[in-house]
């Protein structure tokens, strides 16, 4: 029998095409002024809950894990901004804010992380484990970059009912350069599912930078080799985050498959509560915070424009201090489980 010819790799006529460049990322959309108090004030409520989540966490009523948000508050407020209902959100273990953004209580979310009765899984999941079916949010996953495959059940759920739902996937710029993620681009592209891969570049997978460990450091472009387009985006904008949600929604619910968008972020505080920080500077994240912070970025904006005064915010913040306080004094005062119900809501 002859020898079989093998092809040189760059001979190969079947190599995907790479991505079409039919997106920028760089687009703005114009916001009026309850788009902007509305970003403001939802971007501000995640602050507020997980400085309040830290604080709590410090004096030991938070046990467990506890992965912080701060810094990234542009991008779950963004994207759900640009989201429509039935549309499911998944994530990894840095979640809170998330869950903010799709509506689910403070209270909930709170008592979940003090392992109180009324928290969104009766206080048996903690900070990395809540889930809602109401509002569409399935979590919540600590083993890093799992979050990707089962977001790309979500999609084909919804291909193979044939409803117009989107499944929005979060995941790191570290678990970005998992296996199962590009298993899973494989079967979106293949079967061109409904969902946005969003991959929140904050430069460190714990203590590693991405210019450690990584090869390709342009994440919009990991999805090319299956033919799957995507764009890099200004995350700490909250109108570049909903612009690139338009356009990467409006894709996949024209049947058009799966896209990525890279969001460009950073995250203030350490990977998890003890985080001694050592790979970065303090004025990296000092210059990060000066001059990009999403929350300051909207603020001048509203100040600016003359739609709302100092006053006008302030009272958006003690509005939303209430709600934070409120939750901490609920997840303080709920009970926990009861002892009978040690074995209910869990897996054996
Ligand atoms: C499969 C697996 N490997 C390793 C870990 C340990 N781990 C937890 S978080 C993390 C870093 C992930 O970084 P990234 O994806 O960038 O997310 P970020 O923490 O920056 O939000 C690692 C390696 C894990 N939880 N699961
Ligand atoms: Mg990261």
């Amino acid at each position: 029998m002859a020898p079989r010819k093998s092809a040189s790799v760059s001979s190969r006529k079947t190599a995907a095409k790479p991505a079409k460049k039919e997106f920028t990322g760089s687009n703005i959309a114009e916001f009026d002024r309850d788009q902007d108090m509305k970003a403001y004030r939802e971007m501000l409520l995640i602050r507020r809950f997980e400085e309040k989540a830290g604080q709590l966490y410090g004096m030991g009523f938070i046990g467990g894990f506890c992965h912080l948000y701060i810094g990234q508050e542009a991008v779950v407020v963004g994207m759900q901004m640009a989201q429509k209902e039935g549309d499911q959100v998944i994530t990894a273990y840095r979640d809170h804010g998330h869950m903010l953004a799709t509506g689910m209580e403070a209270r909930g979310v709170m008592a979940e992380l003090t392992g109180r009765r009324n928290g969104y899984s009766h206080g048996k999941g903690g900070s990395m484990h809540m889930f809602s079916k109401e509002k569409h949010f399935y979590g919540g996953h600590g083993i890093v970059g799992a979050q990707v495959s089962l977001g790309t059940g979500l999609a084909f759920a919804n291909a193979y009912r044939g409803n117009d739902s989107v499944s929005v996937a979060y995941f790191g710029d570290g678990a970005a350069n998992q296996g199962q993620v590009y298993e899973s681009f494989n079967m979106a592209a293949l079967w061109k599912l409904p969902i946005v891969y969003i991959i929140e570049n904050n430069r460190y997978a714990m203590g590693t930078s991405t210019a450690r460990a990584t090869a390709q450091s342009n994440y919009s472009l990991r999805g090319s080799g299956f033919g799957i387009p995507g764009m890099q985006v200004d995350g700490m904008d909250v109108r570049a985050v909903k612009a690139a949600a338009d356009e990467a929604l409006e894709h996949c619910r024209s049947g058009k498959g799966p896209i990525i968008l890279e969001m460009l972020t950073y995250r203030y505080r350490g990977h998890s509560m003890s985080d001694p920080a050592k790979y970065r500077s303090k004025d990296e994240v000092q210059k990060m915070r000066s001059e990009h912070d999403p929350i300051e970025q909207v603020k001048a904006r509203l100040i600016e424009k003359g739609w709302a005064t100092e006053d006008d915010l302030k009272a958006v913040d003690k509005d939303v201090r209430d709600i934070v306080a409120d939750s901490a004094d609920f997840a303080q005062s709920d009970p926990e489980p009861d002892v009978s119900e040690l074995y209910t809501d869990i897996l054996l």
